[in-house]
Parts: C-alpha cells; sequence; structure tokens
C-alpha cells in the first residue's frame, strides 16, 4: 500500500493535541498534517472525527491517504472516576479501532499516550522504573495498563509501529487541560495572572512528576522519529520532567508575583495523586532514543507566566 505521509491527529483541540499539531505542521508542512477532534475547530485541514466511529475513521484515513496516527482522545484521570464506563470505552474502544488500522495495513505508524497513572500504591514511588509493579487505581489507569499490553500484543503479533510514552503531568499555556488529577498545575499560573487566590485540590506536598509541553511536544516527535531497531520497549516508555508539589510552584510564583496565595482544599484528586510516583526514572528512553528533558520548574514558571501575561493584556486592549 502506497502512503502519502500524511498523519492524523485525533484529539487535536485538547491540551497536548493542539501543540503537537502545530509541531507537526511546522515538520511536515500544513499539507501534510489533518487535524480531528470531536469538537469542530477553523484550524486548516481540520475534520471532524469520533473516534468510535470507525466507519468515519476509516473514511478519513483512506481520503486523505493517512500513513501515521497520534491518537490523543481520552479520558483523564478525574473525568474517568466520574463516568468510568465512558472512561473505558472512549480509551479503550478508540486506542483498538485505530489499532486495527495498522493490522489492517490501513495505517503504518501509531503513537499513543500512556500515563504515570498505571503506577499504584504498590509500585515503588521514588524514580519509579520502567519495569516494576503496575497496579492503577483509577479506571484512567486501568484503561492505560490494558492500552501498553495491546500496544504491545499489536507489535509482536502483527508487527505493528506502535509507539507510546508515559507522560507524567504536563503543563502549557496554549490550551487548558481537562478532567485530569495533575491540572492543579495549569490553572494554578492563569489564577496567579489574573490575580486571584487559587484554591487547590491537592495538599501543599503532593510531590508529582511533570513535564513542560515544549518537552512534551520534543520527546513525542523525538520518539516517532526514532528507527525502529532503536525501540525496545513496545508498552510505553517512562518518560520525566521534573518533581514537585503546589507549594514548590506556589513559592516559583511568588519570585514573579509577591502577592499570589494559594489555599489548600483537597478533594477525591488526593487520592488519586497519592497513587501515583514522585518521580520516574526514564533511562531507557535516554538510552534508546536520546531522550533528555530540558525545562525545569522555574523555566516553566517563568515561560508560563510570560505568555498568559501577554495574553492578557491582548484580551483587555
Ligand atoms: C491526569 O492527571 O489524569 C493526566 C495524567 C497524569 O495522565 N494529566
Amino acid at each position: 500500500m502506497a502512503h502519502t505521509g500524511r498523519v492524523l491527529v485525533i484529539g487535536a483541540n485538547g491540551q497536548l493535541g493542539v501543540e503537537l499539531t502545530d509541531a507537526l505542521v511546522d515538520r511536515y508542512g500544513q499539507d501534510r498534517v489533518i487535524p480531528s477532534d470531536i469538537t469542530a475547530s477553523d484550524r486548516e485541514n481540520f475534520v471532524t472525527l469520533d473516534v468510535l466511529n470507525v466507519e468515519q475513521l476509516k473514511d478519513i484515513v483512506k481520503e486523505n491517504q493517512v500513513s501515521d496516527v497520534y491518537l490523543l482522545a481520552a479520558l483523564l484521570s478525574a473525568r474517568g472516576e466520574q463516568n468510568p464506563m465512558w472512561a473505558w470505552r472512549i480509551n479503550m474502544d478508540g486506542l483498538l479501532n485505530v489499532l486495527e488500522l495498522v493490522r489492517e495495513g490501513l495505517v503504518r505508524k501509531i503513537f499513543w499516550p500512556s500515563s504515570i497513572a498505571v503506577f499504584g500504591q504498590t509500585t515503588p514511588k521514588v524514580n519509579t522504573p520502567q519495569e516494576t509493579i503496575i497496579s492503577p487505581e483509577t479506571m484512567y489507569g486501568i484503561t492505560k495498563l490494558a492500552g501498553e499490553r495491546l500496544c504491545a500484543y499489536y507489535s509482536k503479533k502483527f508487527n505493528a509501529d506502535v509507539r507510546s510514552l508515559r507522560y507524567p503531568g504536563l503543563v502549557g499555556h496554549r490550551a487548558l487541560p481537562g478532567g485530569g488529577t495533575t491540572d492543579y498545575a495549569v490553572d494554578i499560573y492563569h489564577k496567579a495572572v489574573a490575580g486571584e487566590v487559587y484554591h487547590c485540590f491537592l495538599m501543599a506536598n503532593t510531590r508529582l512528576p511533570f513535564l513542560y509541553m515544549s518537552d512534551a511536544v520534543r520527546a513525542t516527535l523525538e520518539l516517532m522519529q526514532a528507527p525502529s531497531d532503536q525501540i525496545t520497549v513496545y508498552s510505553s516508555y517512562n518518560l520525566m520532567g521534573f518533581s514537585t508539589t503546589p507549594a514548590e510552584i506556589t513559592a516559583s510564583i511568588q519570585q514573579h508575583i509577591p502577592g499570589f496565595t494559594i489555599e489548600y482544599e483537597p478533594d477525591f484528586r488526593q487520592q488519586i495523586a497519592d497513587s501515583w510516583p514522585e518521580s520516574i526514572d526514564d533511562q531507557q528512553a535516554r538510552e534508546d532514543w536520546g531522550w533528555q528533558a530540558k525545562i525545569g520548574l522555574n523555566e516553566m514558571t517563568w515561560d508560563m507566566l510570560t505568555n498568559l501575561e501577554k495574553r492578557q493584556a491582548t484580551l483587555v486592549k
């Protein structure tokens, strides 16, 4: 089957989708990137797509001669707890529908994100190894674990080129995340720039791993471009940026906005966060395809505040 090398992004309106689509357009050109989502957008080449609709998915893939698919549509941890069956459907059936495209020879390569949510209470919390106890405690985590096994299964059984990263919490200024537990680390910057108090749903010292969006996008592209003989993990690669807490992010913001304050009002998301690791060992990704994070907490704070302040100034004009 001939591939013209078009790239389909499913979930292009989401927090990662918006920025990854831009990066793919920069790399491959506008013409070769098809952003899609269940909600409309005025992006160039955009198509509306429900990943659960197999016929629609296949038609789009065939019509656009898609070779690579980035499947980002998912229900995250907190929203998944509010609607577990819906999370199972979107996260599992969506992935299976896309994996079947490779098995049927309709596409050549898939990127699918896993998450630190595959880990649980019995997993070592500090520098969590690539191969370790995997015991997810949320429906989201369960779908990510099942998804990882499906990726490995399709790779081995059908020789499918499926690549995956276990993202930590992602932080970026372009789009708001929706329904995650690490989302506080995005919301906090929005409140700081708006001059408001931040009511945090996690406790001050809840330590979790994070990755700034520019690093997350770069990791994704680097993994997808790595020659196949460099890939040794067919489930999903551990990935790490830096490890931090709500109290440390607050202190980092206060270096720029001294009057910023936070109040702690933990809710059900505290339990989710408590089941996740504090930091991740991503040695395998470093060895296999040269991964290295660039952005730490203070660089992230500076970039988030600078960009959100710029946006606010444009809105006020
Ligand atoms: C969430 O908080 O649910 C996600 C994740 C860590 O996968 N950001």
